[in-house]
Formats: C-alpha cells, sequence, structure tokens
C-alpha cells in the first residue's frame, strides 16, 4: 500500500493527486496565495527567489539574521557532545551515516515554535524567499540537524543521486555548522534544475550511481557546495538531482535542514506535526507550521 502510494508520488500521476487534494483544500490554498502579498520581500529576497526558481538553487548566508547564526552556531557546536547519546538510541532504526540531534529538544515528537532551530527555519530571509518561488506562503514539514559520518558501508539512500519526493514541490533550506571545505567532508552536491531535466524519469529506480546520471548528464554541471560552516543555501530538491554526505574517515558533517512544501501535504494524515504553538505566535508562523 505504501509503495504503491510512493509509486504515484513519482509519476506524472502526482499532478492529478495533488489538484484533487487541492481542491479539498482550496480556500486554504487560495489563502496561502494570497498572503504572500502581504510580505515585505527585500530586493535580494526576490532575486534569490528568482534564481532559486529558475537554476532550482540560491546562495543565502547573506540574508541570514547574523544573530540568529550565531545562536545557532553556538546550539549546534553544544549539539556535537550528543552524538554518542542520541546514536546510540537511534541505533538499529536509523540509517547509520547520519544521526539526527534534534530528538532531545522534542517534546511528545514536537518542537515549540518559539525553539530555536524552529524560529531559524522562519526568519524573513528565509521564508520570503521560499514564499516567493512558490508563489505562496510555504509549509514547513520539519526541521533537522544531522550528522554525517564515515561508516565503511556501500553508499546508500540520501549518498546516491535522487529527487526528493516528500511533495511534488519541496525546498529545503540548509546551513553547514561544521566547515565542508573539501570533498572528505561529504559536501551536499547536486545538478541545477536545467541539468536534471536532462536526467528525465528513469522507469526504474529513484537513487542512481554516478556513472547512471553521467550516462546523461554532463559531470561540470555538477555543484559540489563545498564552504565553509555557516553558510546557508536553498535548494529546490524535488526539481535538482542531489546527494550528499559521503564522508571519508576521520570526517564528519554538521548540517542544519529545513523542509518547505507547497501546501497540502500531498499525502494528508500521514504525519502528523512536529510542532507545538507556543503565546505570542504570528499568524504567518502559524500559517507556515501548520498550526491555524
Ligand atoms: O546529506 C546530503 O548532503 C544529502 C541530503 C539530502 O538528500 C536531502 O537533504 O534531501
Ligand atoms: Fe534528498
Amino acid at each position: 500500500m505504501s509503495r504503491a502510494l510512493w509509486q504515484v508520488n513519482r509519476s506524472p500521476l502526482r499532478w492529478a493527486v495533488k489538484t484533487g487534494v487541492s481542491t479539498w483544500h482550496y480556500g486554504a490554498k487560495r489563502q496561502r496565495k494570497r498572503e504572500l502579498n502581504g510580505l515585505d520581500v527585500t530586493a535580494a529576497q526576490a532575486a534569490a527567489a528568482k534564481q532559486l526558481d529558475r537554476d532550482g538553487y540560491a546562495i543565502v548566508s547573506e540574508l541570514i539574521d547574523p544573530y540568529l547564526l550565531h545562536e545557532l552556531a553556538a546550539a549546534g557546536e553544544a549539539k556535537l557532545s550528543e552524538i554518542d547519546a542520541a546514536d546510540k538510541q537511534q541505533a538499529g532504526y536509523w540509517k547509520k551515516f547520519l544521526v539526527h540531534l534534534l530528538d532531545s529538544e522534542m517534546v511528545d515528537g514536537k518542537l515549540a515554535a518559539d525553539n530555536l532551530f524552529v524560529r531559524y527555519a522562519l526568519q524573513p530571509g528565509v521564508v520570503n524567499v521560499v514564499a516567493s518561488a512558490l508563489g505562496e506562503v510555504p509549509w514547513l514539514d520539519y526541521v533537522m540537524l544531522s550528522y554525517s559520518r564515515h561508516t565503511g558501508e556501500a553508499l546508500a539512500s540520501s549518498q546516491l543521486w535522487h529527487r526528493d519526493h516528500d511533495d511534488v514541490r519541496v525546498v529545503k533550506f540548509y546551513t553547514y555548522l561544521t566547515d565542508v571545505k573539501e570533498d572528505a567532508d561529504g559536501p551536499f552536491t547536486f545538478l541545477p534544475r536545467q541539468s536534471t531535466e536532462r536526467f528525465g524519469y528513469p522507469l526504474l529506480g529513484s537513487h542512481f550511481r554516478d556513472d547512471e546520471v553521467f550516462e546523461k548528464v554532463p559531470r561540470q554541471d555538477v555543484k559540489v557546495m563545498k564552504a565553509p560552516r555557516l553558510v546557508s543555501f536553498i535548494v529546490d530538491t524535488g526539481r535538482c538531482l542531489h546527494m550528499g554526505s559521503r564522508i571519508a574517515p576521520g570526517h564528519g558533517r554538521l548540517m542544519y535542514t529545513a523542509t518547505f512544501i507547497a501546501f497540502p501535504r500531498m499525502f494528508p494524515g500521514g504525519k502528523k506535526r512536529p510542532f507545538r504553538a507556543t503565546p505570542g505566535m504570528s499568524d504567518l508562523d502559524k500559517m507556515i507550521l501548520g498550526l491555524g
């Protein structure tokens, strides 16, 4: 059953399914488009949104609130000491090359709306860009702080080339919290939208080896996000083939991820909201966190 749904999500049929769900949520969807006009989008944010829409990515370090970034950097530093504990908790049911570090921040599986890792995703420098690119106020699906490391295992899942199929439109905001200056640090690696289109949608498979990709797409099109810590970028991961976390021995990568999708979720009810409302939240933030 879940396999069948997943297949629908990856086929051209997904547009039909999405349209059906959208009709159901017609009013809410229209409101999200309308609310876009209420956003105070700066020229720099609009330019980043345009690039995100056209090429599938934008470097947004300059748009990030320096105070929030500073807080995030400190929080990330502290989380590095929780890797071993988190690893023990997650052992057995999660892919081993990624350790998730926000579980300890959650109560009943939910992060408070005023939690730093949530506020960081809600800053205008991010929301305004994603909203302008999607043409509507986005839905924050989840936030994640992950530590990637070497395992010695064969490349698997997100270490192979793929597009994200969380929903029809998926846009992810990333901030590196450790230096990712060498290939050994497992940089996020992707193909811009136009290059990805040359690859098309093979009938079989969702995750591809390098040789399968470079049969169809020139190798020189690849963008490797080698950058120092605190660099931020937004990628349309639904439209751009990408992979990463190919970490060499003795290296590790700490990265923050916020996943935005276009409302409504394609399979509503499939996943419970990972956020909890806090007093004094703005209506906009409620809409983004789906806590209306
Ligand atoms: O670990 C990476 O760099 C790839 C991450 C990825 O596939 C994703 O965020 O969707
Ligand atoms: Fe991905």
